[in-house]
């Protein structure tokens, strides 16, 4: 366990207290109102959870920094900038919002031109670790190959429950970020349940903290999520040790899951003693005795929870009254073309210009296989772009299972064509994540059989 430094002073304790009354005023409009009214049709409530993920929102400042996020992050995009009535929006399904009204509404992403970005997730658990340490990869190649100054001291957080640490996707992650020493921060939320499985099950223990403690090139933090003074201080070491590249990281909380899963979800599986521990252990009651009267008087902290109250209503009504997502801009969306939709990652959103081509032949005495071709073509594309990152199983020193890359290690050098670890869903990824910082990833499957334990990542981009 890390040392409680003090930090008191350093956090805005009323600003903290802001954004955990409006999350939790918003969790209890809709499972109060807008649920019961059919006007949102599947809500994940945050309660409990709102303290660690806002402390770390405040700690994300950096403008290349990102966060891959998943479906209970609403605190944390509140932290960073979602508006109220955008956030209701999204689960109302209307126009504005995290997709435009086109999924489930607590699949949250937000672009972030030059301010921390939520990169783009899925539903299913474990997808969001992968393109996170991809996205660490070009933070690190962007500012030891590309002399990027912009990229110094930025890092990736990961943020996932104690659930998503049985899946590949972590331990694929895991494995990327400890070998290739990453700025990543894996930041779990500890509440002792996936759906109604407890922690036991998902990892030997039921902490995968204590786990992963001789996990090597791996920085272990392990504390209280409801406490104000140690979650400050264990969020801020573990953000400063990721941002000082001393390594990657891990930061376990523990959190309660005030409400259920989802709202479905009536938690019966716990018995009455848990649940009224839990409650016991509500974060906002604990910040309220931590921030009154020091940081902000009793009076003041009354007059936010009253105003939480009303913005959220307010915003659950203009949410309510805006359109439906307009379905002719998803077709002239996917029409128009690339740059039009990419805003952020790919190498056309930072202004690439593809140079000069022609579809004249230009023969050659001696014929070529398609491998050779894929080859010079590969050789050709690294020679003219320096954000071409060649990798795969086998790709480096040896050139490839079927030699689609000999000889290309060695003339451009192990930064831009790599070998990887032994996992599909870690290739490509990776690859979303290095795309989502701007790169253009290259990344070889060495049969096609093999792409099925990627076939996550590749779906969850649209392919
Ligand atoms: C791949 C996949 N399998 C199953 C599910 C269904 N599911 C949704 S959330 C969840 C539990 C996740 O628990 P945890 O990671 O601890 O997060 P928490 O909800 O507790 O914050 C499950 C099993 C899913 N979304 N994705």
């Amino acid at each position: 366990m890390a040392s409680k430094k003090s930090v008191k002073g350093t956090i805005d304790w009323k600003e903290v207290a802001r954004i955990m009354l409006l999350s939790r005023a918003i969790d209890n409009i809709e499972e109060n109102e807008l649920v019961p009214e059919k006007k949102v049709l599947y809500q994940f409530s945050a309660k409990g959870h709102e303290l660690a993920q806002i402390l770390l929102g405040m700690k994300l400042h950096h403008p290349k920094d990102a966060a891959s996020a998943y479906y209970r992050s609403r605190p944390l995009m509140l932290t960073l900038g979602l508006t109220p009535e955008d956030a209701l929006a999204s689960d109302m399904a209307k126009s504005g919002g995290y997709s435009d009204g086109r999924d489930i509404g607590v699949v949250c992403n937000m672009a972030g031109d030059n301010s921390p970005k939520v990169l783009p997730m899925a539903g299913d658990v474990g997808s969001q670790y992968t393109p996170a340490v991809g996205y660490a990869q070009a933070i690190e190649y962007r500012q030891e190959h590309l002399q990027d100054e912009s990229y110094q001291g930025a890092l990736s957080v990961i943020l996932g429950g104690d659930g998503s640490v049985a899946t590949n996707g972590f331990w694929s992650a895991l494995t990327m970020a400890t070998t290739l020493n990453l700025p990543v921060l894996f930041f779990i939320e500890d509440n002792g349940y996936g759906i109604s499985v407890s922690s036991e099950l998902q990892t030997p223990g039921g902490n995968i903290a204590n786990n992963l403690r001789s996990f090597k090139n791996l920085r272990i933090f392990s504390g209280d999520g409801t406490s104000p003074e140690e979650a400050s201080s264990l969020i801020s070491q573990s953000t400063t040790y990721v941002r000082e590249r001393k390594g990657p990281a891990l930061i376990r909380l523990t959190v309660p899951r005030l409400t259920g899963h989802s709202y479905q979800d009536n938690q019966a599986y716990k018995d009455e003693k848990l649940l009224k521990k839990e409650l016991k252990n509500d974060p906002l009651i604990k910040l309220k005795k931590f921030a009154v009267p020091n940081s902000i008087s009793g009076k003041e902290w009354d007059l936010l929870e009253k105003k939480s109250k009303q913005i959220a209503k307010r915003a659950a009504e203009n949410a309510w009254n805006r359109t439906d997502p307009d379905q002719t801009t998803l077709k002239s969306t996917f029409s128009t073309g690339y740059s039009e939709i990419q805003k952020i990652g790919g190498p056309f959103a930072e202004g690439y210009q593809k140079p000069d081509s022609t579809t004249e032949p230009k023969p050659e005495k001696q014929r070529i296989n398609i491998v050779e071709a894929v080859r010079r073509t590969l050789e050709y594309e690294l020679e003219i772009n320096d954000k071409i990152l060649v990798f795969g199983e086998d790709v480096g020193a040896k050139g490839g299972v079927h030699a689609a890359t000999l000889g290309l290690q060695s003339k451009f050098g192990e930064h831009r064509v790599f070998d990887t670890s032994l996992s599909e869903e870690g290739i490509i990824g990776r690859s979303v994540g290095l795309a989502y910082g701007g790169m253009m990833p290259v990344a070889e499957i060495q049969f096609r059989k093999y792409a099925d334990p990627a076939t996550e990542q590749l779906k969850n981009t649209g392919t």
